[in-house]
Parts: structure tokens; sequence; C-alpha cells
């Protein structure tokens, strides 16, 4: 897994313009986020293969005899990964590199649309030295081969990261042989603007929270809460920002947005914006594919004025949308109940400079990150995943291990 990583390190460049061309991701982002944080990855888990171990533990004795009990960690055999199309390299190696570090073999099918860095990988894999069969990557279409990964008797676990939906098709077929299976799945993730926040480090993370990887971002802030007396001149603040991002070609070094993925992406995006303005949204700027360049790119959007009720409110646009209410000042409790009415539970943010709001909000906020005066702050050693429907189980951190890992029970009498 070391020499996986120093030659995915070696090719980096390559893997992150492939990665740029199949997904739209600004080449610079692809570089640092998609290949490194793949990279980051292998390293951290290689480092764990030594280090899983059980426990041995005191237990009742049958008197006269005694007894001693020990726990082995075992991997699990053959394990499925179903992968999503927003962060391809990323999303392979964060659940991969932890089955591997488990001692797992591994059967990886990656998005459809997506394929092009999983394939570079597989060279990779061979050229580092991995015995035949250990990994293997299976592109096609989810609802075939996806399926038959989660319905095949012999595939004893799998790690999906997609849509909600499909989360749910996919727990219903391991069901059929119960496969353990873990989740992460979609987000409507709420960020908290308080007016004793650092203001200019809340705009630029709040935009960064909305527009990064043109916001296909599993914890993309979905929806912001700015109080009242800060609201409208962040509203002012954010369209300064979004009037600075460069828009284009993705393999520019200069360019901040790049396309959407794929067409029925955009156009549902669009169709998602459309909906917002029907319900009454402000829409402040953006809501249109950007006229004059080819290529799916779409405007970075602010709607402000969201009522609760609202599609826009509720569901995950996964794509470059800030959607803004204001809260009363000071109702912490009512922003809270705002923040948590939805059946995601994936992150979260806050902004404030008082440490004990910051510290009420993290405790009482349901999901499965916090985000305090920062946002999309990710990495290797820090366990990520999401609570109520937005999944269950952790990639990355030692607690990713878990999913890869079953415990063997040896109880011995002597
Ligand atoms: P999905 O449509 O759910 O697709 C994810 C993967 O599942 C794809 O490889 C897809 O194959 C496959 N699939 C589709 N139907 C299947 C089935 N019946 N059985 C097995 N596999 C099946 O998601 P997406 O559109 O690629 O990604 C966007 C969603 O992923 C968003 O909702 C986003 O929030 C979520 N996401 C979550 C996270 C985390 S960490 N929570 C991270 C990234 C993305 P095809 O290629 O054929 O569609």
């Amino acid at each position: 897994m070391f020499r996986l990583a120093d030659l995915m390190e070696a090719h980096k460049e390559e893997l992150a313009t492939i990665e740029s061309l199949d997904s739209g991701a600004v080449y610079t982002l692809a570089l640092k986020t998609h290949i490194g944080m793949s990279i980051d990855s292998f390293r951290y888990f290689a480092g764990w293969c030594d280090k899983i171990h059980g426990q041995t533990i005191p237990i009742n004795h049958a008197r006269p005899n005694r007894n001693l009990t020990l726990t082995i960690r075992e991997p699990i055999g053959v394990c499925g990964i179903v992968t999503p199309w927003n962060y391809p390299l990323m999303m392979l190696a964060w659940k991969m590199s932890a089955c591997l570090a488990a001692g797992n073999t591994v059967i990886l099918k990656p998005a459809q649309v997506t394929p092009l860095t999983s394939l570079k990988f597989c060279e990779l894999v061979a050229r580092a030295g991995f015995p035949p069969g250990v990994v293997n990557v299976l592109p096609g279409p989810g609802a075939a081969v996806g399926q038959s990964i989660a319905e095949h008797p012999e595939v004893r676990k799998l790690g999906f990261t997609g849509s909600t939906p499909v989360g749910r098709t996919i727990m219903a077929a391991c069901s059929a042989n119960v496969k353990k299976c873990s989740l992460e799945l979609g987000g409507k993730s709420p960020l908290i603007v308080f007016a004793d926040c650092e203001f200019a480090k809340a705009v630029k993370m709040a935009c960064n929270g909305v527009f990064f990887n043109k916001g296909e971002n599993c914890i993309a802030a979905g929806r912001l809460f700015v109080e009242a007396s800060i609201h409208d001149r962040f509203v002012e603040a954010v369209k300064v920002e979004i009037a600075k991002m460069r828009i284009g070609d993705p393999l520019d070094r200069a360019t901040d947005h790049g396309p959407q993925n794929h067409r029925a992406h955009l156009d549902k995006l669009l169709e998602y914006c459309q909906r917002g303005v029907s319900e009454g949204a402000k829409l402040v700027c953006g809501g249109r594919r950007v006229a004059g360049l080819r290529g799916f790119f779409m405007e970075p959007t602010l709607f402000t004025g969201v009522q609760d009720h609202m599609h826009i409110a509720q569901e995950e646009s996964f794509g470059p949308v800030m959607i803004i209410s204001d809260f009363p000042d000071g109702d912490i409790d009512g922003v809270l109940s705002r923040a948590n009415a939805t059946e995601y539970g994936l992150a979260s943010g806050v902004f404030t400079r008082d440490i004990y709001k910051a510290l009420r909000v993290s405790e009482r906020i349901h999901a499965g990150t916090v985000f305090v005066n920062t946002y999309n702050k990710t990495d290797v050693a820090a366990p990520f995943g999401g609570f109520k429907q937005s999944g269950f189980g952790k990639d990355l951190g030692e607690e990713a291990l878990n999913e890869y890992l079953k415990t063997k029970t040896v109880t011995m009498e002597f």
C-alpha cells in the first residue's frame, strides 16, 4: 500500500488531469483534494496494517477451572464497494484503503459517468505488486453491476457512497443474504452564522462550503441560517465573492469553477432553481447555464428569503446553489430546531466567536460532522459519516477499519 501511494504520488499530475477531464473538477482542486487526499488515505491506512489487534478479556471462571477469552479481528473476505461521480478517485480511496488494510479483497464499481481514474488506478495497483485478484474494478451500470455485487452471496460486505434512494435499494439487496453494509448518503447540511462571527472569514468559508467542487460535494452547506442583524451585509458580501469567481476550462490553472459533472445533472440543477423561483424564493443571482461557454457550466447561484417548507430548503441540490434564510437575533433554540428539521444528518457548521455558543450548537445539532469556524475540513485521521437518512458507518480514521473487520471471540478453559 505504501508502494501504491508512492506510485500515485509519482503520477499525481496525470491522475489529476484525467479526473479533471472526467468529472469537471478544476485541475488545481483535483490535484490537491481528489488525488492528494487519495494518496494520504492509502498512506494513513497502510500505517494501520500492523496495528489491528483484538483484546484479552477477563471473564467469569467455570470454577474450579479457569477461563480466558481473547478476540481476534479478522478480515471479512470479499468486499464490494460502489462509488459516486463527484470525487471518483477519492471515494474509491477512502473506502478501499481501509478495506485493504483490514486484509480483505475488493470488487469496486465506479460511477458510470466517471470510471477513468479508477481504471488508471488499476494499472498502478498492478505495478505496486498487489497479488492478482486482490483489487478488482468492474465498471458498468449500477442497476446491473452494482446490484449484482449487493446481491452476491459471497460478497460479505458492501461499502456504498451515493444518494439516499439508491442507498435504500442497496440496503434491501444486502438484506437478502444479511450482508454487512455501510452507507454514506446524501445531505442537506445546515450552516449557522451568528452575528458575532469573524465576518470576512465566515463569508469566505460559507462560499467555500457551498461552491467547493461546483457544489458536487456531499457535505456542501445545503442551507445557511444567518442571524438577522448581519443578513443583508452577508448577502452583499457573498455577491462580491461570487462575482470574483473565474468560470471556465477546468484544466486552466486560474479557473475557480468548472462545469457540472454531466448533462442530466445540470438539467436537474436548472429545474431545482426554477422550482425555487416558482415557490417564491428570491433569486439574487445565477440559476442559469453560463451563456457563451461550451460545456455544462452553471452560474453560481444565490437564493435568499427561503422558507422552511420550500423544496430548495429541504432537498439537496448537489450543485453551486447557496440557500440563505435568516433567523431572529439570539434565537439559538429556534435556529437549532430548524436546522435539525431534516431527515439528513451528514454535516453542519457554525460560525461564532463565542465558544459557549459553538459548543452548545455542536452538542445539539444532529449531524455526523460539525465544523466550527471552518468548513469542508476533512482529514484522513478523522471519522466521517452521517446520521439519520444520511447513512451509517464511518469512512476514514480508526473507526473505518471496523467496517471491514469482523471480531472472533476465542474462549479457553484451563
Ligand atoms: P447514486 O445515483 O446513488 O449512484 C451512486 C453509485 O451507485 C453509482 O455507482 C451508481 O451507478 C450506483 N447504483 C445505482 N443504482 C444501483 C443499484 N440498484 N445497486 C447498486 N448500485 C447502484 O449517486 P450519484 O448520483 O452518483 O451521487 C450523488 C449522490 O451521492 C448525492 O446524493 C450525494 O450526496 C451522495 N454522496 C454522498 C457522499 C457521502 S460521503 N455521504 C459522498 C459523495 C456523494 P451508476 O453509475 O450506474 O449510476
